[in-house]
């Protein structure tokens, strides 16, 4: 790390501008400005951003239906190409990215390296999938005397709804799969993570992305985000965060009079659970618990939230995990000796503290992190904690931060908790530990998520290799970083052709004959 340590420290002390990025001008606003904090030193204004007005987002929506039948008649190779660029510029800006990640987004320096390569791993395998989509016609059995074929095409406008938790990586994943399938897009990064997202279309431009193909709408979710979602001539939405702000979405696609129907695309939240009966081994699963719970301070849709020991291994794993969360060290996340950085903003900081000290005054504390005040006195900060609590149902909501919940079970009781965990309706990612490969598989079997994980931990899904995304309350699918994710972005045409018409037979009388 350290050679990019010395190349981050020359960005370290700048500060960033961002602004909406149209394809036309857009002048600079001083009063539409909004300050942004950073997380580990609230003392340190990291940059502004310039929000984005009603006014120039109607007419980037505008912009974006004039450029998609330009766009979506490019050939894919050229579509694709510039995502490829993109990825290589990602790559050589690796520095300065990583240095907004930590200073806009309060990442770890491992979390960000992850991150931007999770980005270019989006963009090059999103490239090669579009290419074998797009790039040429299906043809389809049919009678004597017609041609049948399938044709992929763009859908329209795209708006992308993304989170800070991955603002490059989910960012950058939506706004490739929706463009390299031949839409315009408008992109709406999360409104603490604007700076990064600002400097990935500029790189994005810098690749030779047309400007009114791909637009960046800076502003907050109740402003910008409802007008997108709002507007009639918005074919489709890509949206990852929270559940309720999903379904706030839905309604409003919904309540367009006079439009298309739309396409919604959501990755939501979850309540995320591991199982681990009495054959598991302890030291493993605390392993594999801190880093589920605890890497990115909890702030992933994957995380682990509740956490199943069977009776006879329970006293032991609990033991071994109070251990090692003494270990933990919580501060600055450019230090590469902190293991958890701060939660991202004020807001989410008293939302967790709510839900901790509720806990807290019902007695249910089993261990909690130790906090260096010197260390995190100036940031916004939680020490990770770990709570015993009856079963999933006591718990109301996702909590998006470093909180572990754990519950016992007995081994007779094993139906009954995966009953409990479906019908919660969250459908995630899961984990099993067990030495017991029939155990392991029934359960994986029966358990309705998106993602199951078997003795490791449950967070840092691959692209190309996990396919990530939920059901239920979790989101819609297709899952991200999949074979099928695309085919949301597209539209199918088939295409019939009575060749009797141009001199072969005629089709009607060949389907007879058969
Ligand atoms: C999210 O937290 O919103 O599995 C997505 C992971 C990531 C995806 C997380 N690749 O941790």
């Amino acid at each position: 790390y350290q050679p990019l340590i010395d190349e981050m420290a020359t960005f370290m002390d700048k500060e960033h501008h961002a602004k909406p990025l149209l394809a036309f001008n857009v002048d600079d606003d001083t009063d539409a400005r909004h300050t942004v904090l950073c997380p580990f030193d609230r003392r340190v204004q990291v940059g502004s951003v310039q929000w984005t007005s009603a006014d120039q987002a109607a007419k980037a929506v505008d912009a974006a239906w004039s450029a998609f039948p330009r766009w979506e008649a490019t050939p894919v190779g050229e579509r694709a190409e510039i995502i490829r660029r993109l990825a290589d510029l990602m790559e050589t800006h690796m520095a300065e990215l990583m240095t907004l990640c930590s200073r806009e987004g309060g990442k770890l320096l491992t979390d960000g390296v992850a991150e931007i390569r999770e980005a270019v791993d989006f963009c090059r395998y999103y490239a090669v999938r579009a290419e074998e989509l797009f790039g040429e016609s299906t043809p389809l059995p049919g009678p004597t005397g017609e041609t049948n074929e399938l044709i992929l095409g763009g859908k329209g406008v795209f708006a992308a709804i993304s989170p800070w938790n991955f603002p490059v990586a989910i960012f950058c994943g939506q706004m490739v799969a929706a463009a390299v399938s031949g839409n315009t897009v408008l992109a709406k990064p999360a409104e603490q993570t604007s700076l990064v997202a600002h400097r990935v279309v500029e790189l994005l431009y810098e690749a030779g992305m047309p400007r009114d193909v791909v637009q960046l709408l800076p502003g907050d979710g109740p402003t910008v985000g409802s007008i997108l979602t709002s507007d009639p001539r918005i074919t489709g939405v890509v949206f990852t965060g929270g559940t309720d702000t999903a379904q706030i979405i839905n309604r409003s696609l919904a309540a367009r009079e006079g439009a298309a129907l739309p396409t919604l695309i959501a990755e939501t939240g979850g309540l995320n659970a591991m199982i681990v009966d009495s054959t598991a081994l302890p030291e493993q699963v605390v392993e594999d618990v801190i880093q589920s719970s605890f890497q990115s301070a909890g702030q992933r849709c994957s995380a682990l939230r509740v956490l199943y020991l069977q009776e006879d291994v329970a006293e032991r794993v609990i033991e071994i995990l109070k251990g090692a969360m003494d270990e933990l060290r919580v501060g600055d996340p450019r230090d590469l000796g902190t293991d958890v950085g701060p939660v991202i903003d004020d807001d989410a900081r008293r939302g967790l503290m709510a839900h901790i000290d509720g806990l807290k005054q019902e007695g249910r504390l089993v261990a909690e992190a130790q906090l260096d005040p010197t260390q995190t006195g100036n940031g916004t900060f939680i020490a990770p904690t770990a709570f015993e609590i009856d079963g999933i149902n006591d718990l109301e909501r996702e909590q998006f931060g470093p909180i572990l919940h754990i519950v016992r079970y007995r081994a007779a009781d094993i139906d009954d908790v995966i009953e409990s965990i479906n019908k919660r309706g969250y459908g995630l990612t899961f984990g099993v530990h067990s030495r017991n490969e029939s155990f392991a598989e029934y359960i994986a079997e029966k358990v309705r998520v998106g993602n199951v994980y078997v003795n490791r931990n449950i967070i840092g899904a691959v692209v190309g290799v996990q396919p990530f995304g939920g059901q239920g309350l979790s989101g819609t699918g297709p899952k991200a970083g999949g074979p099928h994710y695309l085919l949301r972005f597209a539209t199918e045409k088939s295409l019939t052709i009575n060749t009797a018409a141009l001199g072969g037979n005629a089709s009607l009388l060949a389907l007879e004959d058969d």
